[in-house]
Order: structure tokens, then C-alpha cells, then sequence
């Protein structure tokens, strides 16, 4: 970790529908007709028009933490902990003074809730998009849930393609890791698929290659976040760089996501 914070856009990702495990586990600890959460991490807020589902760590151990009577955030307990500290739970003079007071109503395990289907704010696909697997989303970063971009992370669109081509392996149906992947952001190098366009040409088949998406992911981010320019939403043809601070007060602004920092 570097030693300036990082400036996340924490967004909120409604449940519409439950997987069968997690809503089992659910039952009788959140009341019906709460709105239940799922908190991706994201320093791209300009791209999430894009989203086209949302990766969590199969193994790792999330808490679903309570906001209010009928708002529930599901993130890592590390994140959580941040995030008492930041004035998401605790209001004034009350905060936690150790983990054991943080509000976590329960635990999940990423695998069980494989498949929910989630509500993403400004996302074309209004329908809904699915939470799907991605190994490797490390637990100690950001809230351990990230939201899928494909067309402009590398990571994502190699994730995508793997879930996809392996779907009985992993579990999922095909289909949710297929949702179209549509342009968001031209740029002069790569096109308006930033990220199809560098996994193609640097010829990486699979979110195994690591080292490969981390060159890839550097090209994307400086190219896009200094020459791109907004295809798609309130900030259309304006400069990535001048656009990308708006989605995220914008966003905010309308509830659908907070600050978070570590
Ligand atoms: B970004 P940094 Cl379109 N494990 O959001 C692995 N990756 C994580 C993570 C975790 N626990 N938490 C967040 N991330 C991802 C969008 C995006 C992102 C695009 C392009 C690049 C990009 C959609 N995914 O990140 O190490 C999240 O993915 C590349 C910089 O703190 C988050 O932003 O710099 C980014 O990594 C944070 O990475």
C-alpha cells in the first residue's frame, strides 16, 4: 500500500434477488423489504455505465453490516472497520471503539452469494447484473467487492471471457457473464473498447496473466483517464479527466454511492 490514500467511489448495488444460499442464511436475521447492499470500490466512477456484472472473491468471508432499520451494506469486516472510522455507520459522539461493536448482522461466504442479481446505478443493462466470481480480488483492498467494467478493465474483460468460456466450472449460467459490452469511453489509441482492444492485441487468455493485465491495465487507465473522451451519459463529449470528479458527485449527490478512503 502507498502512502496517499486512496480516493475511492464506494457504490451501492441494490439486491433485487437473492441466490438460493444466501437468501436461506438471510432468513429471519434482515427484515423483509430492507434494501440490502453490495459495495464495490471503484477509482473509474465515469465508467460505470459499463457495468455488466460484479465480482466477488468466492473464498472470502464478507459481513452484511446494518446502516439503518432497513439498510444493510455487504462488505469485508476490514472494510467495514474503515468505514466506521469515515461516519458511514456512527453519526456524532457514536462510533465503535473495537470490531465487536461494528453492527454485522451476518456472515457470507462470496461463493454462496454467486448469481444475486444487483440493481447498478447508471449501468445500461437497467435490468439488473449478476454478482460472478473473480479469484483474484484480494481481500485487503478496497471493500473486497468489484464492480465488473469490461470494456475498459482488462482484469474485468478477461474475467468476463474466462466466466463465460468455463461457466459449468465455475457454476454460473453462461449468460451472466455475457451481458453486451458497450463503448463508454473513445480514445485515440485503443478505440472505444479500451480494454478488448489491449487483452486482443497483447494476446492474454486468461486472468492468470498477471503480469500482463497489470502492463495492460497501466495502458488503459493512462490512456483513458488523459485522452478519453465521454461516449455515453450527462457528461457526454467532455475530456475523461473533466467528466470522471462529476459522475462521482453526481452519484453521491443521488445516493447511489458515498466517499471511502484508505
Ligand atoms: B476499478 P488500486 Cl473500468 N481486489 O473499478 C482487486 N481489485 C480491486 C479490489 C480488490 N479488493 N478493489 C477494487 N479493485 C479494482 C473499475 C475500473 C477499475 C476500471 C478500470 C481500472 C480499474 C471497474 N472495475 O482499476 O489498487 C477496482 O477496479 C485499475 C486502477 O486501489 C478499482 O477501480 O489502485 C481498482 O481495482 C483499485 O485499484
Amino acid at each position: 500500500e502507498g502512502v496517499a490514500p486512496q480516493d475511492y467511489t464506494a457504490l451501492k448495488l441494490k439486491v433485487k434477488e437473492w441466490a438460493s444460499k444466501a437468501a436461506e442464511k438471510i432468513k429471519g436475521k434482515i427484515p423483509e423489504g430492507a434494501n440490502v447492499y453490495f459495495v464495490p470500490a471503484t477509482l473509474r466512477p465515469e465508467t460505470m455505465y459499463g457495468q455488466t456484472c460484479c465480482f466477488v472473491g468466492p473464498k472470502i468471508n464478507y459481513g452484511v453490516f446494518k446502516l439503518s432499520e432497513n439498510e444493510y451494506y455487504v462488505v469485508t469486516k476490514r472494510a467495514a472497520w474503515n468505514m466506521a472510522f469515515q461516519g458511514t455507520f456512527f453519526k456524532g459522539d457514536n462510533f465503535a471503539r473495537d470490531a465487536s461493536e461494528l453492527p454485522a448482522v451476518l456472515e457470507l461466504l462470496g461463493s454462496e452469494v454467486v448469481g444475486t442479481l444487483v440493481n447498478a446505478p447508471l449501468s445500461i443493462h437497467k435490468q439488473g447484473v449478476r454478482i460472478l466470481p473473480m479469484d483474484s480480488v484480494l481481500p485487503s483492498k478496497g471493500t473486497g467487492v468489484v464492480t465488473s467494467v469490461p470494456s475498459d478493465s482488462p482484469d474485468d474483460y478477461a474475467t468476463v471471457k474466462d466466466l463465460a468460456k468455463k461457466a459449468e466450472y465455475y457454476g454460473i449460467k453462461k449468460e451472466w457473464a455475457e451481458l453486451e459490452i458497450s463503448p463508454i469511453i473513445e480514445t485515440p489509441s485503443y478505440g472505444n473498447i479500451t480494454a478488448k482492444f489491449l487483452v486482443e492485441k497483447m494476446k492474454i487468455n486468461s486472468p492468470k496473466d498477471a503480469k500482463q493485465l497489470a502492463e495492460a491495465k497501466d495502458l488503459a487507465y493512462k490512456e483513458g483517464y488523459y485522452k478519453g473522451t465521454m461516449l455515453i451519459g450527462d457528461f457526454k463529449g467532455q475530456p475523461v479527466e473533466v467528466a470522471k470528479p462529476k459522475v462521482r458527485e453526481a452519484l453521491i449527490k443521488s445516493g447511489e454511492a458515498f466517499e471511502y478512503a484508505e
